[in-house]
């Protein structure tokens, strides 16, 4: 017999998500952040899924939005076929369901708490400042039994030291907290995994993202794991150096291949930092590349961080605006950075009538 579970973690369902959007992007963000929950139900629901395990962080407050917290429950309620394990997290550590809960919801609280599934036993439990360094001695798992353990930190958060769970016959550990994919070993029997969270939501959670399919062959102990993306948008950072673009068209070029190389698409997040050494006859728009990436992508947001070449300014004799202007800063008493600073601003102002930042 065959169990099949996911394991997904960190959902921060109801997320602020303002460092990037404005008010209403960000409340459009954050329902489709429910519907990739709902995608991953669904997904469960198709493919004889028998349990979900969420491993911490399903909220990002501990008082979601009422509509937010009942499309959860409506989730739940409407599977009953599936059982869904929620441990708490660090953000959502209250008591997030005020009222009756569904009975295929199953949590956990602050002492080891067990639910059988026939020979899959799913052990849990939240970890805080009290029992962090002793809740490991207190825990005892049959041999005989596929043991899964639910708990939410690491390192540093909680204490979680995989020292501390060697020869405690789990066999897979359901961790949340990191926000990208990771796993490693426990000991010759277990391993531990974050699944990471279900949709980016800032540049620090770029690329895929998704849950953790696992199918346990339940009378040889043995299982196998999946990585399954299903993240609606994608983050992706890139940081070009420029230097050799003679044009900003050379820059949208250049973008394009490193974008491509990433495999972005229309529905992600483009973060670009631009790097390298420029001369100072040039400067860069950044409105016109913003533009242009907002035109192929969902979300784009430019950075000039290029340098300027010193030594071009001290040969700007030309009788211009932009020379008088080069002489001016040159001979003032400015530091030598300020004066790049300063030159890189106004020149920028001068020849494309924009600000480059
Ligand atoms: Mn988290």
């Amino acid at each position: 017999m065959t169990v099949r579970i996911i394991h997904c973690a960190d959902l921060h369902l109801d997320s602020r998500m303002t460092a990037h959007l404005d008010k209403k992007r960000a409340y459009e963000r954050n329902i489709e952040l429910l519907q990739t929950f709902n995608r991953m139900v669904e997904y469960a629901d198709s493919n004889d899924v028998e349990a979900i395990l969420i491993s911490g962080d399903l909220f990002d407050t501990p008082v979601p939005a009422e509509f937010i917290r009942d499309t959860v429950l409506d989730g739940v309620r409407e599977h009953p076929d599936i059982l869904f394990f929620y441990l708490k997290g660090n953000h959502d550590e209250d008591n997030v369901f005020p009222g009756d809960i569904p009975v295929n919801l199953k949590m956990f609280n602050d002492k080891w708490r067990s639910y059988s599934m026939g020979d899959v036993v799913i052990t849990g439990l939240e970890l805080n400042e009290k029992n962090d360094n002793i809740a490991s001695h207190y825990l005892v798992l049959d041999k005989e039994k596929f043991n899964i353990l639910m708990l939410h930190g690491d390192e540093n958060y909680n204490h979680i030291k995989m020292d501390d769970y060697r020869e405690k016959n789990i066999d897979y550990m359901a961790l949340g907290h990191i926000h990208a994919f990771k796993k490693g070993i426990i000991d010759d029997r277990g391993v531990y995994c974050y699944p990471g969270c279900l949709e980016g939501r800032g540049f620090d959670e770029c690329g895929e993202h998704g849950f953790v399919l696992i199918d346990i062959d339940e009378e040889r102990r043995t299982f196998s794991m999946e990585f399954i993306p299903v993240a609606k948008r994608r983050m992706y950072q890139v940081s070009p150096d420029v230097s050799e673009c003679t044009s900003d068209n050379e820059i949208l070029h250049l973008l394009d291949r490193e974008l491509a190389d990433c495999g972005a698409g229309f529905n992600d997040y483009i973060k670009v930092v631009l790097k390298g050494n420029i001369s100072s006859d040039r400067s860069i728009n950044t409105l016109y590349i913003t533009d242009y990436l907002q035109e192929k992508y969902e979300y784009a947001k430019v950075y000039d961080e290029t340098d300027t070449l010193h030594d071009d300014y001290a040969y700007d004799e030309s009788i211009s605006l932009k020379g008088e202007f080069v002489r001016l800063v040159k001979n003032s008493d400015e530091t030598e950075e300020d004066k790049a600073a300063i030159l890189k601003m106004g020149i920028s102002v001068i020849t494309k009538g924009v600000i480059s930042r």
